[in-house]
């Protein structure tokens, strides 16, 4: 079904350029309300699934869910092909039931796809096995549906800020790249040129290991009083790598959730408390 896959791409786009919550490429939250917070996915649907039950937005109207790094990890086909794109259409179907509470970010996953340059997980290339997946199941329609989903993925947010201090993104720039980084990103159009080594989304995205004088200056500059990232693998799920920050995982067993207000502001220590493991969730 090629071309019901291209329109769900592009609702999904319209759906994240429209976010009521989105001005510029930030998602800015107030004080009402609630928020899930989650860390990178790749593909693995049992925790997908664990998420939206936690979430039950059908109930929970004023809830907000912040999701990232959907694609690359999960289900195989017998030659070893990565097919996380089935996941990521899911997600995407989630965004359209609740478009103005679900929030997707722009990840360097997302961005190896759109520009079609090798991305290494657990010693696997996984942009060419995704790829060659989709080439398998669209055939004739695999360059049309993977344009749309780059199409979608360009549309993405780079990050979350509430009232409340919490700042949420895939990552940071490393150190050596603060000074490289442009803030202006986050207001101005992205141009692919922005995903490229050394262009700004690359940086935020690929970004690793910020010492703690970063987040300080990052804190300053961005209005943020803790960071909440994803991006560096957690065995244990998560773990807080500086005083102003915590990192978290969902692609495995030991995968978690942030579950908190955004009428109330926390520290990376006081966040520890609203964390929920994942395997906890039916
Ligand atoms: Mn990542």
């Amino acid at each position: 079904m090629p071309q019901k896959t291209i329109e769900l791409l592009q609702s999904a786009r319209t759906a994240t350029v429209e976010d009521k919550y989105r001005r510029g490429n930030v998602i800015y939250l107030g004080e009402t309300g609630s928020i899930v917070i989650t860390g990178d996915i790749h593909g693995h649907r049992r925790n997908f699934e664990r998420v939206v039950s936690f979430a039950d937005l059908g109930n929970n109207p004023k809830k907000h869910v912040i999701l990232q790094e959907i694609i690359h990890g999960g289900p195989a086909d017998d030659k070893g092909l990565c097919q996380s794109y089935e996941l990521l259409f899911d997600v995407l179907q989630y965004k359209l039931q609740y478009p103005d509470q679900i929030h997707i970010l722009m990840s360097n996953h997302d961005t190896s796809f759109i520009c079609d340059s090798e991305v290494m997980k657990d010693g696997r290339e996984m942009n060419l096995a995704m790829r060659q997946a989709l080439d398998k199941e669209f055939r004739g329609r695999s360059e049309d549906v993977k344009l749309a989903i780059s199409e979608y993925l360009l549309s993405q947010p780079l990050a979350v800020k509430c009232d409340n201090g919490l700042w949420l993104s895939h990552s940071l720039p490393a150190e050596r790249n603060w000074d490289k980084f442009d803030t202006a990103i986050f207001e101005r159009k992205i141009e692919l040129d922005d995903l490229a080594r050394t262009g700004s989304v690359y940086l935020l995205t690929w970004g690793r290991k910020q010492s703690q004088k970063l987040l300080d200056d990052a804190a300053e500059k961005l209005g943020a009083k803790t960071f909440v990232l994803g991006h560096q693998s957690q065995p244990d799920g998560w773990s807080i790598a500086g005083e102003n920050m915590i990192i978290i995982a969902s692609d495995h067993n030991h995968g978690c959730l942030i579950s908190c207000k955004l009428d109330k502001s926390y520290t990376a220590e006081e966040l520890q408390d609203k964390i929920v493991a994942l395997s906890s969730i039916q």
